[in-house]
Formats: C-alpha cells, structure tokens, sequence
C-alpha cells in the first residue's frame, strides 16, 4: 500500500507547470493529492482496496531456527530491571511484511520467551490481553492477580487487561513459552498502556513476586468442568474468563473424544476455548482454538478477513497460504494473514497433528463485519459470512 501512495505522487515530466506548483503546495501543507496524476481511466486510491487486503505475509517460524536462539539468549541478556538485564527476555517474531512494526499480524505480537531455573520476570501490568502457550520446562508458572498457574508443555494461560502478572522456573531445565498479545491493535487504538511499577504490588524493591492470595491453580478446579460452573463465585467482568490455564491433558482428550465426527471441512475437529461464565470468545480481542487433524487429514480452502496465528504442538504437517506452502511440526509459529486462501494438512499417516490458534475474529465480529468465504472439493466458491446490519455477501 505505502508503494501505491508514493506512485500516486505526480511524475514532473507529465504535469503542466500549475499542476507541479499546485502538488508542492498541497505536499508543503501536509495533505496528499486524492487521486492519480496519471490515469486514464477510475482507479480506486491506494486507501480503498476492493477485497480485505493489507501487508502482512504468510509466514513460519521453525523452532529448529528459533529453539537454540531462545536458549542462547540467557547467556546474553539477564532477567529483571537492572543494567544489562531485559524486563521480559523475549525475541519478537516480526511479519516481514510488517516491518519495522513489532507484530506477526496487522492486530498481534508475538514473541517466545526464557525464563531459566531460579529467574523471576517481574510483575508487571498492561491493557493489552496475553496468551501464552507453554513449549519447555517443568517448573514454569504464572501468577495472575494473587493466583498461581503452574505450567507445562502443551499447557495454556491467559492474562488479562490490566492483571498483574509475573513468570517463573521452579524447575531444572529452561522454561520457554510463546506469548500472543494484542499489542498494534491497542496500539492503533491508542490503548495500550504499561506499568513496570512492581513495586506497588510486591511492596519490595528485592521482591520480583506479587503475593499469592488464592490457592495455586484455583480458576482450573472452579471452571475447568465444561457447562458447570460454580454459583458461589462470579468474575466481575463478563468479557474477561475467569479461566486461566488449560491443561493440555484436557485439551487432547477433549479432541479425543470428537475425533470419529465428521468435524469442520476447513480445520478438522476444532474446538474454540469459550469464557465459561458467558460463552463468548476468551477475551475482547482474541479467540482461541485447538484442532485436531487426524492421520492423512487434509481439509478444503477457506479465506476470512480476521488473522490466525498458528502453534504446531504435535505431529506434522503443511498448511498452503494461497501460493505459500508452510510446513510445520512441533513449536512451529506460522501465521495466516487476513482474507488469503489456507486449507492444512497432516503429513503423516500414522500420527494426529495438533495444532492451537489465535485470532482476531471476536474484534472483527464485534464491528459487525466478519466475512468468510469456502471451496467446495470442484473448487466452487461460496460465500458464508454475514453482517447483523446488512446481509450484503450473497
Ligand atoms: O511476558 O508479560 O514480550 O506483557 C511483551 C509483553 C512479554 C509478558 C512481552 C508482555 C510480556
Ligand atoms: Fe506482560
């Protein structure tokens, strides 16, 4: 899009003389010409696409590239708010088509994340949402709010707008994590703010650690029960789940038992993770889901206009972005831009493959303009998106 902008700038050669003067005086007072110098014939401005469009790119992530990097970083970066230490110790994965933003999509960071045996990663607090998803380490935590997750691979945990929160490794090995935040869209809102105040939480300079005031994983024995749920306790807030972490135990046998359905012709059996007090997605911004594609699965091309970031947590496979082939396996990232045609498949014929989402679908829902469009196997194309104000996708 930026290079459209600078095309519809005039070429001297073909403008008159008032014309020129005219275009320097309308740049020297910070407006831009609304059309094109040089057409012949109605084009649209660089600011009105005809279909969703934007610059970020499909793109993987290998954790045979990101692993060692991530674990080398401890050897270059300490943990904390001291000189040469990082407040969080993370490598941002950036869309190269984002660039030099930090984000993986036009709405979401991300970034894999190190905490080593002993280290704390102070609390801190933000407007922004985070999920995390838990790659290594046996020993890893979160505390959200006075309550402690405790943490292993596969497992999930949310963070909240505005919860304090800190990380840590009570652990032997590295504990390495990914985090999704919805730091460019609070950011293009002009919401995002920060406090590194710990010190308001933890009342010590020396103490890193919010104190625990509820029982380590407490939301999970009161909400984890899918459709039951406690009445001696309520959330405050409807649009934050009072779920916190999901155990990955949970979440495969839950795909376990969907896995003889016929499931979706897009994502195989996909389950989404609901706020089990209200139902709707698990926070504002974000939706998150786990899919199961069974051995040799391969499902049918859909394109959307929200984003997905993808997490690969077992077995392998492929996903095709429009003409991008990404393939993929255990703690890959790869990411599905908005309205790009993706159908996945599983590699093997033996093993399931596992993958969880993150998408951007509850923002998009909320302004009443989620747009869907599915291939049929002839590759026949129908539209099933909708608006609640005007059923214009027919
Ligand atoms: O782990 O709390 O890279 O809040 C950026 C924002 C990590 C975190 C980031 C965060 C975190
Ligand atoms: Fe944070």
């Amino acid at each position: 899009m930026m290079d459209n902008v600078i095309k519809m700038a005039p070429s001297e050669s073909e403008l008159s003389k008032h014309q020129q003067n005219y275009a320097q005086r309308v740049h020297d007072s910070d407006m831009i010409e609304g059309w094109w110098w040089d057409s012949t014939e109605f084009r649209p401005r660089p600011d009105q696409p005809v279909e969703p469009s934007g610059p970020a790119v499909p793109h993987v992530w290998n954790w045979s590239t990101v692993g060692p990097l991530i674990h080398e970083s401890g050897e270059v970066v300490g943990l904390g708010q001291g000189p040469g230490e990082a407040e969080r110790r993370v490598l941002v994965l950036r869309n190269p088509g984002l660039s030099p933003q930090y984000a993986m999509t036009n709405t979401f960071f991300g970034d894999v994340q190190l905490i080593e045996p002993g280290e704390v990663a102070p609390s801190h607090r933000h407007t922004t949402t985070a999920a995390r998803f838990v790659f290594e380490g046996m020993g890893g935590w979160t505390s959200v709010e006075g309550e402690r997750v405790d943490l292993q691979p596969g497992d999930i945990v949310m963070n909240p707008q505005w919860a304090w929160h800190d990380h840590g490794n009570d652990g032997d090995d590295n504990f390495v994590f990914f985090d999704v935040l919805d730091i460019p869209l609070l950011t293009h809102l002009g919401t995002a703010v920060w406090d590194f105040d710990y010190v308001q939480v933890t009342g010590d300079k020396a103490n890193k650690k919010q104190p625990l005031t509820r029982p380590n994983n407490q939301c999970m024995s009161l909400f984890d029960s899918s459709g039951i749920v406690p009445r001696f306790v309520s959330s405050s807030r409807t649009d934050q789940s009072p779920l916190l972490g999901y155990r990955y135990t949970t979440v495969r046998s839950t795909l376990d038992k969907m896995r003889d359905e016929k499931g979706s012709p897009n994502d195989g059996i996909i389950v989404e993770f609901n706020n089990p007090e209200s139902g709707i997605s698990i926070a504002p911004t974000m939706s998150m889901c786990a899919q199961l594609l069974r051995p040799g699965e391969k499902t049918l091309s859909h394109r959307h206009n929200w984003s997905t970031i993808y997490i690969a947590i077992d077995g392998r496979g492929s996903t095709v972005v429009d003409d991008t082939t990404l393939e993929w396996e255990k703690n890959d990232i790869f990411v599905v831009p908005s309205w790009r045609w993706h159908k996945h498949s599983n590699r093997s014929n033996e093993t399931d493959a596992v993958l969880y989402s993150v998408s951007d679908l509850p923002i998009i829902e909320k302004i009443g303009l989620r747009r869907e469009q599915q291939q049929n196997e002839s590759g026949d194309i129908k539209d099933t998106g909708w608006t609640p104000n005007c059923p214009v996708w027919e």
